[in-house]
C-alpha cells in the first residue's frame, strides 16, 4: 500500500459565501466601454454568492495606472474582504502600453503583498479591442464574473487562513 493512501490531510479553501464579507471594487474610466462591462460581471458574481449592494462599494480612478494606490488605500482602511481592481489597457503604438500593463500589475501584487488584503487581478492587457470585447462579455467570457468569483473564494480563505482552527494548526509544532 502507498504511503500517500493512508494521507488525508485537511483541506482548507474558501466558499463563495458572501454572507458578512465586503468587498471593494475600483474601476478605472479609460477604456470604459469595457470597463463598465466587467464591472457589470463582477457585480453579477457577488450578487449570485449572496451580497447586497449595501455589502460593496465601486470606487472609481482616471485610468489603470491609477489603480493601485487607490486598490491599496482602500486595503488600508480595513473594511473589505477582498477588492476587485478592473481595467482595460489596449497596446497602441508607443511604449505607454508597456508602462501602464507593467505598473498597474507589480502596483496591485505590491499592494495586496502590503496589505494582506486579497486584490483580484481584473486588468485586461490586450493587443487590439476585439481581444478586449471578447473577455469582457462575448467569446471568450466575462473576466469581470470571474474576478468576482475570485473575490468571494479569497475573501473566505483569508478569513479562514487568519482564523486557522484546522486540528493541524492547532497542535504546537514541538509535539509533530
Ligand atoms: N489607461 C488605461 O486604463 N488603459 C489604457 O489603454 C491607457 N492607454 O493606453 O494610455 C491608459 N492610460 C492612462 C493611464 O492609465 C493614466 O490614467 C494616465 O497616464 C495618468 O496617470
Amino acid at each position: 500500500m502507498g504511503v500517500t493512501e493512508n494521507f488525508q490531510p485537511n483541506e482548507i479553501q474558501g466558499t463563495f459565501d458572501a454572507s458578512g464579507m465586503r468587498f471593494g471594487i475600483v474601476v478605472s474610466r479609460f477604456n470604459n466601454f469595457i470597463t463598465e462591462r466587467l464591472l457589470a460581471g463582477a457585480l453579477d458574481a457577488l450578487g449570485r454568492g449572496g451580497a447586497s449592494a449595501k455589502q460593496s462599494d465601486v470606487v472609481r480612478v482616471p485610468g489603470a495606472f491609477e489603480i493601485p494606490l487607490a486598490a491599496k488605500k482602500m486595503a488600508l482602511a480595513g473594511s473589505y474582504d477582498a477588492i476587485v481592481a478592473i481595467g482595460c489597457v489596449l497596446r497602441g503604438e508607443t511604449a505607454h502600453f508597456d508602462y501602464v500593463a507593467t505598473e498597474v500589475a507589480r502596483g496591485v501584487q505590491l499592494a495586496q503583498m502590503d496589505t494582506g488584503v486579497p486584490i483580484i487581478f481584473c486588468v485586461l492587457t490586450c493587443d487590439t479591442l476585439e481581444q478586449a470585447i471578447d473577455r469582457a462579455g462575448l467569446k471568450s467570457g466575462n473576466k469581470g464574473y470571474d474576478a468576482g468569483l475570485a473575490a468571494l473564494e479569497m475573501a473566505q480563505l483569508s478569513r479562514r487562513l487568519r482564523a486557522n482552527t484546522s486540528p493541524a494548526a492547532a497542535e504546537p509544532p514541538e509535539s509533530r
